[in-house]
């Protein structure tokens, strides 16, 4: 068997079927995101316009020896299906969790996915014994969608996510940075399918998508709120108009028709809803479901460690106990 053919059959036993190969370490985009950091659009986000901001140049000054990249990504549309049905139901309070949060059994996908990129290293380098592999999966200095939209996962859409015509957006991107090339690229470059649509832009409660650039102004995203703000602070103008967010959002994928049609056809057995309420358990019965008042209560009378502890394995655990206070006070004004 080929190494392509050896790369189906492994990545099909890990359930990924989208993922491409690229050879470029350098990122065409980089322009966009130098342009975009210094409009100042990235706002609080600094992490992302200080020394990191030159990394995300060439994957070369993350992975010196880097020959290839394999894009994958790691789907998590059936939470979102299940979720968009549970908010419709009189058991939910109004509060909106962002999708992914519940996508990979409940546990940080930093976490989650690091673990099955490391066990499809395990098996590529089974192939080459000289190979050297490291992983990027978010936090690493380099530009994900770009090298998704080389590896022919999908295109730019008006939102800023990745957008596959078959898959959606709901997928997160993680790739193994190869020090040897051993795959064939065989994906083209997918071309834009927004078209004429506005949707994202029209419902996006914040006005936080930059039409112009195709890009976000960070500072008026919910998700930028709601997740990488930690202390008390002013919620961007417009949050009123959303449907309840406390953690992430989600508002500008749900409208996106290329992921309505792929939920609506998408099939979820009652065995793993069974599975996606008992892996959630925790964060459902905590935040979706009780009156918001009784969940600022409860996190009033707790410790910021019995807060973390509670949560430990959940990316709900980022805010810290004060950061999400703050997303349901902004809730209960809303
Ligand atoms: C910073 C960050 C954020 C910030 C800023 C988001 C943003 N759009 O810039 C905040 C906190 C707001 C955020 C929110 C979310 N994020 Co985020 N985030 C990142 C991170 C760490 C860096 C992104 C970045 O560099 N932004 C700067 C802008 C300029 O880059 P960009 O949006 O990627 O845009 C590229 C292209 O659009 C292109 N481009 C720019 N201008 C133009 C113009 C044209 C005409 C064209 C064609 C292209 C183009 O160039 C840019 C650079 O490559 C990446 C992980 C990573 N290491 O890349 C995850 C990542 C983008 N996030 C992700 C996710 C899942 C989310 C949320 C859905 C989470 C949630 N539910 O709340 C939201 C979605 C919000 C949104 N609509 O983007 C996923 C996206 C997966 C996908 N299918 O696209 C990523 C890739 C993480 C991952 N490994 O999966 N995120
Ligand atoms: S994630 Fe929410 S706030 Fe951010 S751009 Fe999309 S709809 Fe707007
Ligand atoms: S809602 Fe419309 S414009 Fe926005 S990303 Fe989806 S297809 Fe593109």
């Amino acid at each position: 068997m080929n190494n392509d053919k050896k790369l189906k059959e492994i990545l099909g036993r890990f359930g990924i079927e989208l993922y491409g190969i690229v050879n470029d370490s350098k990122p065409s985009t980089y322009p966009s995101f130098l342009a975009w950091v210094n409009r100042g659009d990235h706002g609080e986000l600094g992490y992302l316009a200080d020394h990191r901001k030159d990394k995300r140049e060439d994957i070369r000054n993350y992975f010196p020896d880097f020959a290839q990249a394999l894009v994958m990504s790691f789907d998590y549309s059936k939470s979102s299906k299940i979720l968009q049905e549970f908010y419709q139901s009189p058991e939910s309070n109004g509060a909106k969790i962002a999708s992914y949060v519940m996508g990979f059994d409940g546990i940080d996908y930093h976490f989650y996915l690091r673990d099955k990129l490391q066990k499809i290293a395990d098996e590529i380098k089974a192939l080459d014994s000289d190979l050297d592999i490291q992983f990027t999966l978010d936090t690493q200095p380099v530009l994900e969608r770009d090298l998704a939209h080389k590896a022919g996962l999908g295109w730019f859409g008006k939102n800023s996510m990745l957008i596959n015509k078959s898959k959606g957006s709901f997928f997160i991107i993680g790739s193994l940075l190869l020090s040897k090339k051993l795959f064939h690229q065989t994906h083209s470059v997918d071309t834009d399918h927004c078209g004429n649509c506005t949707k994202c832009i029209d419902l996006c409660p914040t006005d936080a998508i930059d039409v112009q650039n195709r890009t976000i102004f960070a500072d008026k995203c919910i998700s930028t709120f709601t997740i990488e703000l930690f202390k008390d602070a002013e919620p961007p103008i417009g949050i009123e108009k959303s449907g309840g967010e406390i953690y992430g959002c989600d508002i500008c994928q749900d409208v996106c028709p290329w992921n309505i049609k792929l939920l609506k056809n998408l099939e979820v057995t009652d065995e793993e809803r069974v599975e996606f309420s008992s892996k959630n358990k925790d964060v459902i019965e905590m935040f979706l479901k009780r009156p918001i008042k009784d969940i600022v209560e409860t996190l009033n009378n707790m410790s910021n460690r019995q807060y973390k502890k509670k949560l430990a394995a959940s990316p709900i655990a980022r805010t810290g106990r004060v950061g999400m206070l703050k997303n349901l006070m902004s809730f209960l004004r809303r």
